[in-house]
């Protein structure tokens, strides 16, 4: 039931498209996309508001830095914050709210964040180059998504993998609904990755489906991980194997309408949990890497609050999930711009989960200049 609430008011969101392309107008969009990739992917460098330069795409920074960094670094382990997005004003606005706190927890005692890439997949830079470090890649070919927007993950990845010199040999997958409320430090462990289970990801009750993408003889449906690729922690050689296959089993699986009916908007969640599964990648699975109001009700030790659902309630503080509450807050109700400076507070008795998310984005809108020029 929640896991179908979350994805409806995506679909307002996507593309109209044109009926479904067979299987080879896919195979053709591959010889396409494959051929252009060399020649189109489009880099960037900018500048942030520090005036502090992006060193993770400069292979001359690299070369001209490497003790430096190591001394400097000593046992950490800093990873790469990628955040696909793309140019929509719904995604900007998230995005910037996103790399505020991700500069504002970067330097913090335990924090083992690295730098950070906006990963735009809409083929051609906008007006936030300058704001926060970006990297272009392009959308898969016209139509090939049919109208899965997310589908273009896995592809931006690859791009991104192929063409951006990362300094970090690990990667963080965020989105741009995350904020993060503490400094985040490498969960990974190893050659482990860090992921978090999501409750509506349930390989084992799939598993015919599964069984299309992930033989018997791979092992197993209990390999799959009950997880997404975001947020996961990885070692960035790890990911370089994977993202091919991700990008495969997403597209392959988009195509089979027996696996798109039943996965529906989490499908390219689970192209990711089966291709790393079949790169014999497990993850640690950390329930506390992340909450997502109003299900969970408390920061306690989490790293990062996820605002996929809308927060309803009445003005006594009673949760009115699915039906519009006479206070909320609904990152859906700002798809065409910016939600508004100091949005009002929850009434009393909100969790404090739903009051951090909103003093959050509060703080991060009156401090980013130019919040409300429409973008
Ligand atoms: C992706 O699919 C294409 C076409 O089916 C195939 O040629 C290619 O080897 C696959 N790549 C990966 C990494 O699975
Ligand atoms: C924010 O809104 C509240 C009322 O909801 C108001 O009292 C307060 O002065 C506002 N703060 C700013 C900085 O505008
Ligand atoms: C939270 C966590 O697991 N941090 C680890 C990150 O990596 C360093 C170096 O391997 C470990 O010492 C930390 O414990």
């Amino acid at each position: 039931m929640r896991s179908a609430l979350v994805l409806i008011p995506e679909v307002i969101y996507r593309r109209r498209m044109a009926k479904p392309s067979p299987f080879f107008l896919v195979l053709l969009g591959f010889g396409f996309f494959v051929a252009t990739y060399n020649l189109v992917t489009l880099v960037i460098h900018s500048q942030n508001n520090d005036g502090e330069m992006e060193l993770s795409r400069r292979s001359d920074s690299m070369i001209q830095r490497p003790n430096e960094l190591k001394e400097s670094e000593g046992q950490r382990r800093p990873f790469h914050v990628a955040l696909t997005a793309t140019d929509s004003p719904y995604s900007k606005w998230q995005c910037r709210i996103m790399y505020y706190w991700y500069k504002k927890m970067k330097d913090s005692e335990g924090s083992e964040m690295g730098g950070f890439t906006r990963v735009l997949h809409s083929g051609s830079p906008d007006d936030l180059m300058k704001e926060i470090p970006t990297f272009v890649v392009d959308p898969l070919p016209s139509g090939v998504d049919q109208g899965y927007i997310v589908l273009n993950r896995p592809w931006a990845f690859v791009q991104w993998l192929g063409k951006a010199k990362i300094k970090e040999d690990y990667i963080l997958m965020a989105e741009p609904d995350h904020i993060f409320v503490k400094p985040l430090p490498n969960l990974s462990r190893g050659d482990q990755p860090a992921a978090f289970p999501f409750f509506y990801i349930k390989p084992s009750k799939n598993e015919k489906i599964i069984r299309k993408f992930y033989p018997e003889e791979e092992g197993p449906v209990t390999n799959v991980d009950p997880i997404g690729n975001s947020p996961v922690i990885i070692k960035k050689s790890q990911l370089e194997q994977i993202a091919p296959t991700w990008m495969n089993i997403s597209l392959k699986m988009k195509e089979d309408p027996e696996s798109d009916k039943a996965f529906g908007w989490v499908l390219e969640m689970y192209a990711y949990a089966i291709a790393s599964a079949l790169h014999g990648v497990r993850h640690i699975l950390h329930k506390n890497f992340m909450i997502q109001p109003p299900w969970d009700l408390k920061i306690a030790n989490t790293f990062i609050i996820h605002y996929t659902y809308g927060c309803d309630y009445t003005l006594k503080g009673e949760l009115t999930y699915g039906k519009i509450g006479e206070w909320r807050f609904d990152k859906r109700s700002f798809l065409r711009g910016p939600p508004p400076r100091n949005l009002s507070l929850p009434p009393p008795g909100v969790p404090e989960s739903v009051v951090t998310l909103v003093k959050m984005v509060n703080e991060a809108t009156a401090n980013i200049p130019g919040w409300e020029e429409g973008r």
